[in-house]
């Protein structure tokens, strides 16, 4: 049994538009009600959570005076106050008008490429003032279904020119703010620019603000394309690049399903809540930031399956976060550990002051080692493998 209450320590964040969904689906009207962002926020902190995040639009409805933003705005800010909420991250809806239909940074129109830097950094003002230090860009529109409709190396140069011009935005108004690139590779566009985390971060090294560009990768994102998450979180914290993430729940790759997070791949959740809390191997904390929650609840819920479901994502995050944590702390686990040869990775290949020279000259590496040992060793890993999900379904 876990205790654990979420609490304002766990950094949970929701975005308003996951318990905000109406769950309108391409077959069916919306089943529920809209949702007053207000309502959210309260509900939220009583569930335990840190903070809320928003699209402009989630939060000021799309082409809104400037009298109704105020109101809106302040209004919401008297919530975000009254609750302790705070926003870490805001976003651009850059999909839902038909103007985008085409792509947004990277429309075939120039002037809709225009009207959406100037979306993004309107809001981008709106995130400074809320005290938001990530801005997620997630260019659902910027892709196509047919391959000569857009020319790919061109899109991107127009995507790395608008980044790169919201990114001295930043600069020159001197906001806090970094900015996440969240990868999806398809849905809704057929194919989508960026689709996976290594895609995005290959891209990202090629900008003028490279070191204030990193990822916002989501677990059914991922899993869509049949990767690893743990394996892409891991490259994206070798790089220092793991700004934001958006957890959630997959059953691999189909439609992007956006479940509470653990409802998908649960071996995988908890792989990822060792690696965010535990460092995986090397016993530190991996990431400090935000637990995001980026799901839809399922469009059989009334409203209080809503909240439900919001509360499993963070009751299921705080199981995995105590799995995790007896499982690093069980000393056959850490046994099994050394035996596989998870810990002697951490040796360099080389000895200190060693180059190919002296390694070159080692017999004992080449020219007298025991092949056939090594070819002979086993690894152990089927008892590590059991072990761990023996400390996920609570047997240990
Ligand atoms: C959209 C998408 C998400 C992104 C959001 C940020 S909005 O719902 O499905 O994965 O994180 O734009
Ligand atoms: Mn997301
Ligand atoms: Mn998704």
């Amino acid at each position: 049994m876990t205790h654990a209450v979420a609490s304002k320590q766990d950094k949970f964040t929701f975005g308003l538009w996951t318990v905000g969904w109406r769950a309108q689906d391409p077959f069916g009207d919306a089943t529920r009600a809209p949702v007053d962002p207000v309502e959210s926020v309260h509900r939220l902190a009583e569930l335990g959570a840190y903070g809320v995040t928003f699209h402009d639009d989630d939060l000021v409805p799309f082409g809104a005076g400037a009298g109704e933003r105020d109101r809106i705005v302040a209004r919401f800010k008297v919530a975000l106050d009254e609750t302790g909420m705070v926003v870490p991250m805001a976003t651009t809806n850059l999909f839902t008008h038909p103007m985008f239909k085409e792509g947004a940074l990277t429309a075939n129109d120039r002037g809709v490429r225009r009207f959406a830097l100037r979306k993004v950094m309107r809001n981008l003002d709106l995130a400074a003032e809320l005290g938001a230090t990530t801005y997620v860009f997630w260019g659902g529109r910027e892709g196509s279904e047919v391959d000569v409709a857009k020319d790919v190396r061109t899109a991107l140069d127009r995507y790395r020119e608008g980044l790169d011009l919201l990114a001295s935005y930043v600069v020159d108004n001197g906001y806090d703010i970094r900015f996440a690139v969240e990868p999806k590779p398809n849905e809704p566009r057929g194919d989508i620019l960026l689709p996976t985390v290594g895609h995005a971060l290959a891209f990202i090294s090629s900008l003028d603000h490279a070191d204030m560009v990193g990822v916002n990768p989501e677990v059914g994102h991922e899993q869509m394309s049949n990767l690893n998450f743990v394996h892409g979180i891991a490259q994206a914290l070798w790089h220092g690049k793991l700004f934001h993430i958006d957890l959630n729940g997959q059953h691999g790759p189909k439609f992007d399903q956006d479940l509470v997070f653990g409802h998908g791949d649960l071996v995988s959740a908890f792989g990822l809540v060792d690696l965010l809390e535990n460092g995986g191997a090397t016993g530190a904390p991996a990431y400090d930031g935000p637990r995001h929650f980026d799901y839809k609840p399922h469009r059989t819920e009334d409203l209080d399956g809503v909240w439900r479901s919001a509360a499993a994502n963070m009751r299921t995050y705080l199981m995995l976060r105590e799995r995790a944590r007896a499982f690093r702390a069980d000393p056959e686990v850490q046994e099994a550990l050394e035996a596989c040869g998870a810990v002697d990775l951490a040796s360099p290949t080389l000895a200190d002051g060693e180059s190919w020279k002296e390694l070159r000259s080692d017999t004992s590496s080449f020219e007298e080692y025991d092949v056939e040992a090594a070819a002979a060793r086993g690894y152990g890993v089927a008892r590590l493998d059991q072990l761990m999900v023996e400390h996920l379904l609570g047997e240990r």
